[in-house]
């Protein structure tokens, strides 16, 4: 049998049996109608982990981000984001389409926004100019190689939003993996922002969903942005059972992910073309670059895929690999083996 290796993304992870079981014996009601009890016990669990007042299932992180953008901004406003981060970059477009908002990209020392830029891009309400209403934070930064954010930072950026009236959302896609790699508990995080989205189909290993939180006032219109957008899910407990999985088993080992990317950082290091530094891997993404004679980013990606090694680029230049539990200890040292074949011109292309 075939055994992939599939460092695409941790969006890839397939549910553990216990979430199978979970599904299968989930109480179901009416989502919409808002008399689901196991997506209530999912929300209820997620808003006291958070520490925020109410939580609220999304069928993504895309949609999440979407609602908590809308529900805090007004059309023509300009919003400030980290010229890499995912909501800017990846989303698409939501921030002009749907909340109909002018993103503005603040210059940041891998992930970290430089207060002087962010302080220079806001503007203030005149005859000429949009009015700043939201700042935007990612943390871990999946672009910066799943940075962590110092929670230092994150004072520093609530105390000029406050100065200036202006919102903060934090993009916690992988807010757990920054708990697990720096011991700050997640709801330390999530008290410098108004509003919180996190996954659990990513290194949680749910196979759908997502979590936004905030004040009781803001969830309830944010039912309201969920529907219009499509996200209304009916018998939805069948999937919010395993993100209760995802909350209750999933958390602490993220850390072998966190040990796998290590040893692929440390390793990826050694080998020729590749550019990396082991010590800037805090998770489990790591991107490095590539300049190498027989490989641009693209062809090292394709050969690593006849192998049945599957990643991404995220440049001409880059390749990234995402660590998850499904990718074990002999998958890595497999990927590392074919890598190091490969990029010393050992192995046929
Ligand atoms: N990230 C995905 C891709 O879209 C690139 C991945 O494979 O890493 N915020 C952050 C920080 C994310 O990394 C992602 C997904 C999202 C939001 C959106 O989540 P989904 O995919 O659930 O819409």
């Amino acid at each position: 049998m075939r055994t992939i290796v599939d460092l695409r993304s941790d969006c890839v992870t397939r549910p553990t049996p216990e979430m199978y079981r979970a599904m299968a014996e989930a109480l179901l009601g009416d989502d919409v109608l808002g008399d689901d009890p196991t997506v209530k016990k999912l929300e209820a669990l997620a808003a006291r982990m958070l520490g925020k007042e109410v939580a609220l299932f999304v069928p993504s992180g895309t949609m999440g981000n979407s609602i908590c953008i809308k529900l805090q901004t007004h059309d023509g406003d300009e919003i400030l984001v980290e010229e890499l981060s995912h909501i800017y970059t990846h989303e698409m477009s939501h921030l002009a389409v749907v909340s109909r908002v002018l993103p503005r990209p603040v210059r940041s020392d891998r992930g970290i926004l430089d207060l002087d830029d962010l302080k220079r891009k806001l503007s203030r309400q005149s005859i000429v100019t949009g009015q700043t209403s939201l700042v935007s934070i990612e943390n871990t930064h999946n672009f910066w190689s799943g940075r962590v954010m110092p929670l230092e930072h994150f004072r520093d950026v609530r105390r000029i939003a406050d100065e200036n009236g202006l919102k903060v959302h934090l993009d916690g896609a992988r807010i757990f993996n920054a708990q697990v790699a720096s011991g700050v508990p997640v709801a330390e995080y999530a008290r410098f922002a108004d509003t919180v989205m996190f996954c659990l189909s990513k290194g949680l290993a749910s196979p759908i969903g997502s979590i936004i939180a905030g004040t009781a006032q803001m969830m309830e219109a944010g039912r309201y942005v969920r529907k219009m957008l499509g996200g209304g899910m009916r018998q939805v407990g069948v999937i919010a059972a395993c993100g209760i999985v995802s909350l209750e088993t999933m958390i602490e080992r993220l850390a072998d992910d966190h040990r796998r990317a290590k040893r692929l950082a440390r390793a990826l290091a050694e080998l020729p073309g590749v550019s990396i530094d082991p010590a800037g891997i805090d998770t489990n993404i790591v991107i490095f670059g590539l300049n190498h004679p027989r490989f641009t980013a693209e062809q090292l990606v394709k050969a690593l895929w006849e192998q049945d090694i599957w990643s991404l680029t995220t440049s001409p230049t880059e390749v990234r690999f995402v660590t998850h539990k499904d990718v074990g200890d002999t998958d890595v040292e497999r990927t590392l083996d074919v890598l190091s074949r490969l990029l010393a011109g050992k192995e046929q292309r």
